[in-house]
């Protein structure tokens, strides 16, 4: 069986390892027992039986919780993992990311909106325990998967929305649409439309933050940066990159790996050669911990405390989130690929339903309070829609904005010409 790092695995570890240390790690990952689930039986017992072979047994160690963690949990009086407000915050996030792509799929139906639209349902969770426990200043990195990454940033829905609309009030005045989610105001400094991309630029965040607080000596610069991408992501040569300088440099990020086991429609597993990817972290020499991404209270345990690994200075995580898309890879795809059984199979995980569960349960609220969440979210979506469709579409001369680096702006002039069009432009001379 394939092994795993599991989250309680993170959190209950309790000393230091140094993960160059030749000592004798203080758990045996050879001998946890695997939640990988996988979609293809025959591919799953190749990888298994791979895993026997003695090249793969290299035993990786694991930086484990620090003290600061293993102090708070003793405090605690409580067995239970969130407080009631808490839960209350990650429930309404949730449901917010569902019923926002939710819309979008009939949005875009209705043809309000242009391109590819790839939607989140059923990855909410890592969004979710994620960026929930980020301050504002802290930044996010998304895919082209990335309203909801937005949403959980703190960005209006109607800014969403109107971007999705292609209108002037959208977060990137309708220059972005779907797959380049940005705002400057929240930190959010993109989604990207080609794999991989974004994560040279979380890197660069992350070294930002760090030259901020040890070159020019801000004190308070303890940020951090999330960089989020999918499993197909991981077999592009960025993400070998941007693991080996983050961990050279002891940046301040947390790669966030989205595991929902395709990429399009190609299997994960037929797709990399070793399937699990938290072990390319002790690689390179920083921690690498698997999740159950269907489960927010656990994503979040992980999440926190990579967190503040990254705010105490001592570098970055890699977290693969098993996860599901409950759609499509687009709104495109007829999603005719993905075994009937294995959909179903999640789909009985909905992570909103899990959680929904354990707060009634747990007497942390009440359906009636949870049902209010519910209704206060579909006016926000809803009034987010009228707001996308009653906004203006961009003027003419914003078409060029933004395309060529030029102080002068190669937009349309006053007189509705191209600057460019000018014979002067290139000199930054032109006056049209
Ligand atoms: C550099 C590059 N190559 C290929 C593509 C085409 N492409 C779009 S999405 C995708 C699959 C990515 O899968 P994964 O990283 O698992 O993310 P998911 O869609 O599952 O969230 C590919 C190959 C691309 N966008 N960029
Ligand atoms: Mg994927």
């Amino acid at each position: 069986m394939a092994t795993a790092f599991t989250a309680t695995n993170f959190v209950q570890t309790l000393s230091a390892v140094n993960t160059r240390s030749h000592d004798k790690p203080l758990f045996d990952p050879l001998k946890t027992t695997s939640s990988f689930l996988g979609s293809t039986r025959k591919l799953r017992l190749t990888n298994s039986a791979k895993l026997n072979q003695p090249n793969l047994h290299r035993r990786s160690a694991v930086v484990a919780v620090s003290d600061v963690v293993k102090e708070k949990k003793l405090k605690s009086t409580s067995n239970l993992l969130i407080t009631k407000e808490e839960g209350l915050v990650i429930y309404e996030d949730m449901i917010l990311g569902r019923a926002f792509e939710d819309m979008c799929a009939q949005m875009y139906y209705r043809g309000k909106m242009f391109g590819f639209v790839h939607l989140y349902n059923g990855q909410e969770a890592v969004s979710t325990g994620f960026i929930k426990l980020l301050k504002k200043e802290d930044c996010v990195v998304s895919t082209y998967r990335d309203h909801v990454h937005a949403l959980s940033k703190g960005v209006p829905a109607r800014q969403v929305m109107s971007e999705l609309f292609g209108k002037t009030t959208g977060c990137c005045r309708g220059q972005g649409g779907s797959m380049h989610m940005f705002s400057k105001e929240h930190n959010l400094l993109g989604g990207f439309a080609f794999i991989g991309e974004g994560i040279p630029i979380a890197t660069g965040a992350a070294f930002t933050s760090k030259y901020r607080r040890e070159v020019l000596k801000e004190a308070d610069c303890d940020h951090v940066t999330l960089a989020f991408f999918g499993d197909g992501t991981c077999n592009n040569g960025q993400f070998f990159e941007c693991l080996n300088m983050a961990a050279l440099w002891k940046l301040p990020i947390v790669f966030v790996v989205e595991n929902n086991l395709w990429a399009i429609g190609m299997s994960h597993l037929r797709a990399t050669s070793d399937p699990q990817i938290y072990k390319k972290g002790p690689a390179f020499g920083m921690p690498g911990i698997h999740v159950d991404g269907m489960d927010v209270l656990k994503v979040r345990e992980v999440a926190k405390e990579a967190i503040e690994r990254a705010r105490r200075g001592e570098g970055p995580t890699l977290v693969e989130c098993e996860t599901y898309r409950f759609r499509g890879h687009s709104l495109a795809d007829p999603d005719e690929l993905r075994d009937p059984a294995e959909k179903a199979r999640y789909a009985a995980r909905d992570p909103i339903t899990a959680l929904k569960k354990y707060m009634i349960e747990s007497k942390l609220a009440s359906e009636t309070e949870l049902k209010a969440i519910e209704k206060k979210i579909e006016e926000v979506v809803e009034e987010a829609v009228e707001f996308g469709d009653e906004s203006p579409v961009p003027a003419r001369n914003q078409l060029l904005e933004n395309v060529f680096a030029d102080p002068k702006g190669f937009g349309i002039g006053p007189d509705g010409r191209y600057r460019c069009e000018d014979p002067k432009f290139t000199e930054g001379t032109a006056h049209v």
